[in-house]
């Protein structure tokens, strides 16, 4: 197996015999056959909306196939298998409806090849050898380093944006234009495109996925209202449990009205933390709380956690034998032997909850402020700028990103708590579980650490970059405004290009660079968006305050 896509594969060679994450070789091999027919469905796709048309199921099975091999998502191989086959399938079609599209305008009937023609063997082992033949290390062959790290750039940031537009799916809010766009790259991926090629179309995805990003926010405050500031719970309450992780809060929403007048509390871990502050799901009085930090801890929280575990998108971790057959996936995500929840029919948690003993009492009320999202920090906006003209706030920080298990990542929590008190850190994802707890305190009342949300709600901090902007009559590149950035799996990868779609230089990157990005391509990315690598924390301080 190849695969270096993530901030904790083996930083110059990749993962090779298992990946860190717990992917095994031959689920690493199944993905890459995914990505190999994916292509082939979006040849035809692609075409066919060239021909002004489209057929949305598989618009969105596209957009499932990136998001299944997105990291820390599904470890399933049986599952890709099954996805295999529907590929097969879906290939067919659209391949009939593009001969039949062509026809009907009067246009030559393109007759494709590499991806648009392949066929699956049926075996597991073939498929396998068959996926060995696709790993990326191929492209390092035919494409040389530098033009397969930037295809990969490209790739990865494309997964991210798939992950975002499919929640939005599910929330009812689809976008042809976006839609598109996948086809498009996924195409252009099978054309032999130049290293130009690839970063104009890595920028443009940083420009859809801003769209996306747009996109997930009106469908998620249209039908939960806007975050607002919520002081939440932090410790248990006695009573039956489920903890739901994960990003999807439709997920969350459905298992909230099949848990109301069951008895069962229901926690938010990692990334659904953020829903504590939607008024329409904040309303459920079961919806408790928040348990547990950031997604790495979760072998030690979920086997503490006396209750049912649903995780709806990533990070899943391999599970322990101790709570393996109480945690359940939905969506995307799986693990071998995990049940897996189909239709969002959650009985199976509930049974699962109601059969464990529960926390049997409540813990030391300890509780933390989220919800300042783009619309609460709207409604101060007037006391932030006057806060600035006073010069009460010096510089805003936006520190936020993914979080992950190496040490390095302490820089983030030393870089927070080193910031001067008339200084303002907008957070967000779940790289803020690093710092969230300490009390930075406040300015003329706005606290001096506001959670923006999840990774997808950079799009809040976007919003509020460019009000301020508008505020001051600068560019946001002469805000007194810094961007560190915490990476560590492909959403992040697709917020990265879009803060580089918008021009936004400056931007410190950690804990350490991508391995996909070789160094002619950093080069360009320092040369034109002074993308730096972090130092420091006395030494990044310094530069941005200086
Ligand atoms: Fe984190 Fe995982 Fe949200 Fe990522 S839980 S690491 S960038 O999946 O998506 O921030
Ligand atoms: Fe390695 Fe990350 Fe790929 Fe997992 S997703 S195999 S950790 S590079």
């Amino acid at each position: 197996m190849f695969c270096y896509q993530c901030e904790q594969t083996a930083q110059e060679s990749g993962c090779h015999s298992f990946g860190s994450c717990g992917k095994d070789p031959e689920t690493a091999a199944l993905q890459d056959l995914i990505l190999f027919g994916l292509r082939g469905l979006s040849m035809y796709a692609h075409r066919l909306r060239q021909l002004g048309e489209s057929i949305q199921d598989i618009d969105v099975f596209t957009l499932e196939g990136l998001f299944l091999t997105v990291t820390n998502v599904n470890f399933d191989p049986q599952r890709h298998v099954e996805f295999l086959e529907k590929l097969t399938k879906q290939r067919d079609v659209a391949h009939s409806a593009y001969r039949a599209a062509a026809e009907k305008a009067g246009k030559e009937v393109e007759e494709l090849d590499g991806p648009a023609t392949f066929s699956f063997p049926a075996s597991m082992s073939d498929l396998i050898r068959e996926g060995e033949k696709r790993s990326p290390e191929v492209e390092f062959e035919a494409w040389g380093k530098d033009r397969a790290g930037l295809a990969h750039l490209l790739l990865f940031g494309l997964k991210g944006m798939a992950a975002y537009l499919n929640h939005a799916h599910l929330l009812g809010a689809n976008d042809e234009d976006l839609f598109g766009f996948i086809h498009r790259v996924l195409n252009a991926l099978s054309e032999d495109p130049s290293m130009e090629d690839l970063l104009s179309l890595s920028l443009e995805t940083g420009e859809k996925n801003l769209k996306t990003m747009e996109l997930l926010d009106s469908a998620h405050t249209s039908r939960y209202g806007h975050p607002e500031p919520t002081g939440i719970r932090t410790s248990p309450v006695k009573g039956k449990a489920i903890l739901v992780s994960g990003h999807d809060l439709r997920d969350l929403e459905e298992l909230l009205k099949q848990t109301e007048d069951t008895g069962i509390n229901i926690y938010t871990h990692g990334e659904m933390m953020p829903a504590l502050a939607y008024p329409e799901l904040k309303k459920y009085k079961h919806l408790v709380g928040n348990y547990g930090g950031a997604w790495q801890e979760q072998r030690n929280e979920f086997d503490l956690f006396p209750g049912a575990i649903l995780m709806t998108t990533n990070c899943l971790q391999k599970p322990k034998e101790t709570y393996e057959k109480r945690v359940f996936t939905c969506g995307m995500v799986g693990w071998p032997n995990v049940a897996h929840i189909k239709d969002r029919d959650f009985s199976p948690v509930i049974k699962a909850a109601q059969n464990e003993k529960g926390f049997t009492e409540d813990g030391l009320e300890s509780t933390i402020t989220i919800g300042f999202a783009h619309n609460a920090v709207m409604n101060v906006a007037e006391t932030i700028v006057k806060a600035v003209q006073d010069k009460k706030i010096r510089h805003f920080f936006v520190v936020g990103g993914c979080d992950g298990a190496k040490s390095g990542r302490n820089y983030f929590t030393d870089f927070v708590t080193s910031t001067p008190k008339d200084t303002v850190v907008l957070t967000l994802g779940c790289g803020k579980y690093r710092f969230i707890n300490e009390n930075l305190g406040e300015i003329g009342g706005i606290p001096r650490l506001l959670d923006l949300g999840q990774c997808n709600d950079s799009y809040s901090a976007i919003v509020i970059a460019q009000a301020l902007s508008k505020a001051f009559g600068v560019g946001v590149n002469e805000l007194p405004l810094s961007l560190v950035v915490s990476w560590f799996e492909q959403k992040a990868v697709a917020v990265l290009l879009t803060l580089l779609h918008l021009g936004i230089k400056g931007i410190r990157l950690g804990p350490s660079l991508p391995a996909f990005v070789t160094p002619p391509v950093l080069k360009t990315l320092q040369e034109t968006f002074d993308l730096q690598p972090i130092t420091t924390v006395e030494q990044d301080l310094n530069s941005f305050l200086n």
